[in-house]
């Protein structure tokens, strides 16, 4: 009978503290400031902010560079779990590709946070997986493969929770 007792008692404060994770966790670039390495046209068609709008039918879109590369400044410090990068959905599935994943504390000190290999689909989802601790107030998502790239993200999410 105890051990009943002490087993509901574990799945109840276990149910809680997944509840509590989950209502922590949020979307922390939503809306944040976000810079790019360089523009696509001078007229601003495809700034950084339509990488964290919340719409996928829109995109930022850097110019012809070796390695572009889109940081967001989240505003505060957060212990960054997972980015999703997701592709253009109306062309163009070679342009994302091979993405180093960085955080940190200030643009001149980041680090690499995870690694993506290839190309992914039309309007694909790239997840990237922080190790644990991991925190920052900057993420940067950068191309670290080929010659002349572009970097055309339609959304960027920063699954993180807010430290001190
Ligand atoms: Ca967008």
């Amino acid at each position: 009978m105890i051990m009943r007792f002490l087993t509901l008692i574990y799945f109840c404060l276990g149910h809680a503290n997944v509840i509590l994770s989950n209502a922590d966790l949020k979307n922390v670039a939503y809306a944040k400031s976000v810079t790019l390495s360089s523009e696509f046209n001078t007229d601003r068609t495809f700034p950084g902010s339509k990488a964290v709008n919340g719409f996928l039918s829109d995109f930022a879109h850097t110019a012809t560079e070796k390695y572009p590369w889109l940081r967001i400044d989240l505003g505060a410090n957060y212990q960054v779990h997972e980015i999703e990068v997701f592709a253009r959905s109306d062309c163009c599935d070679y342009q994302l590709h091979d993405l180093d994943v960085r955080v940190g504390h200030s643009i001149n000190n980041l680090r690499l946070c995870g690694h993506f290999t290839g190309h992914t689909t039309v309007g694909g989802r790239i997840p990237v997986w922080c190790p644990q601790n991991v925190t920052g107030r900057y993420v940067q998502i950068q191309i670290v493969a080929g010659t002349s790239n572009v970097l055309s993200p339609a959304e960027v999410l920063v699954w993180g929770v807010h430290v001190n």
